[in-house]
């Protein structure tokens, strides 16, 4: 029997799993026992877990006459992609929605109507597009193109609306204005649908990851760098995640076609959010990437299921250990972690764990870290 993780339990066990749910709103990762659920001879029910985005959380949402209701501000940011490092940090002069980027994620249910208020901030005009979404054309945030929905321009607001008509999955937001400026400089955030029911399957976390490309001024990168100084042909490498980077505060120049370093949402390796994990635990990571490359994602120490591609789930997940996250398209992964250690999560593209060309592990990396 396939693995149909998103198959939400027939409204028949609505009842069962709103007590459960309700028993157990403090600890939404929580299993519902399947003792429980199969003492009444229905099927297991589970609690979505909540879903965690490093750096960026999740947009406040309030239910306004029905509709719920979001807000996202367009605006300039300074987001650090590395933070004292051997003594260095370096910033990035961004654009981000509420102040990150990614932006933080906006998490909807199937069936909802919703509305997303965005508030331009930024020096031009700018556009939201809901990325995979089933939603009206005026809606679509592309002006120019169909049925336009208005640019939105500095200074102005523009309440985007539509109903959720897609089954639960992974998706996206992002600018759909000036793109290769406005989506390089990181207008872009996680945009997910939860089922209305509760899960067949058991997810224990749940974390969301963006992935990003950025082209920031530096000095050249040096082939020879790790080599120790006093004898640069004896083999010896210092392993210095930032010998090739020069701190400080620089302008995004995607132009430049130079990009020369790679995030996680919105930090580099050895900055990077490490993600928690318990022995015996499900683990989904949902990858996401609007970037100017796609990212080979490969993940030490076991295997993994691939159970979705672009919210829409596999009918048959596929087993590997690398999942290659395609620009403009999400991907689902799901494993239970059952090797402790602390395991590297990476892009296997050499060019994208380095930061610019550094001889230690940099870049678009990060750690699956067991914990007890
Ligand atoms: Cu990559």
């Amino acid at each position: 029997m396939s693995v149909r993780h998103r198959s939400v339990v027939p409204l028949a066990n609505a009842f069962l799993a709103g007590v459960l749910l309700t028993a157990l709103v403090a600890n939404r990762g929580a299993l519902l026992t399947t003792a429980t659920a199969h003492a009444g001879g229905v099927s297991p029910c589970y609690a979505p877990p909540p879903v965690t985005t490093p750096g960026a959380g999740t947009v406040p949402s309030h239910v306004i006459n029905g509709v719920r209701t979001f807000y996202l501000t367009a605006a300039p940011i300074t987001q650090t992609i590395l933070d004292h490092v051997n003594g260095k940090t370096l910033r990035v002069k961004a654009w981000g929605y509420n102040g990150s980027t990614p932006g933080p994620t906006i998490i909807v249910k199937t069936g909802e109507r919703v509305a997303i208020v965005v508030t331009n901030h930024l020096s031009e005009p700018t556009s939201v597009h809901w990325h995979g979404l089933t939603i009206p054309n005026s809606q679509d945030g592309v002006p120019g193109v169909g049925e336009p929905t208005p640019l939105i321009q500095p200074g102005q607001s523009y309440r985007y609306h539509f109903t959720i008509v897609d089954p639960a999955g992974t998706h996206m937001y992002h600018s759909h204005t000036n793109t290769t400026k406005q989506d390089n400089l990181g207008l872009e955030g996680a945009f997910i649908i939860e089922p209305r029911g509760c899960l067949s399957q058991r997810i224990d976390r749940d974390y969301a990851l963006f992935l990003q490309s950025w082209a920031i001024p530096q000095a050249m990168p040096m082939m020879d760098a790790g080599l120790t100084k006093e004898s640069p042909t004896n083999g010896v490498l210092k392993m210095d995640p930032v010998d090739n980077v020069t701190p400080g505060t620089f302008p995004e120049n995607p132009d430049s076609g130079n990009f020369n370093f790679e995030t996680i949402n919105g930090r580099a390796m050895p900055s990077n959010y490490p993600l928690p994990v318990r022995l015996g635990e499900r683990i989904r990571i949902r990858f996401m990437n609007i970037s100017q490359f796609d990212h080979p994602i490969h993940m030490h120490g076991q295997y993994f299921q691939q159970v979705a591609v672009d919210g829409a789930d596999l009918p048959l997940p596929i087993t590997e250990n690398t999942v290659d996250s395609v620009s403009g398209q999400t991907e689902d992964i799901e494993f239970i972690a059952h090797n402790p250690g602390i395991w590297p999560l990476h892009c296997h593209l050499p060019h994208h764990t380095t930061n610019n060309g550094s001889s230690g592990e940099g870049g678009m990396f990060t750690v699956v870290k067991y914990v007890s």
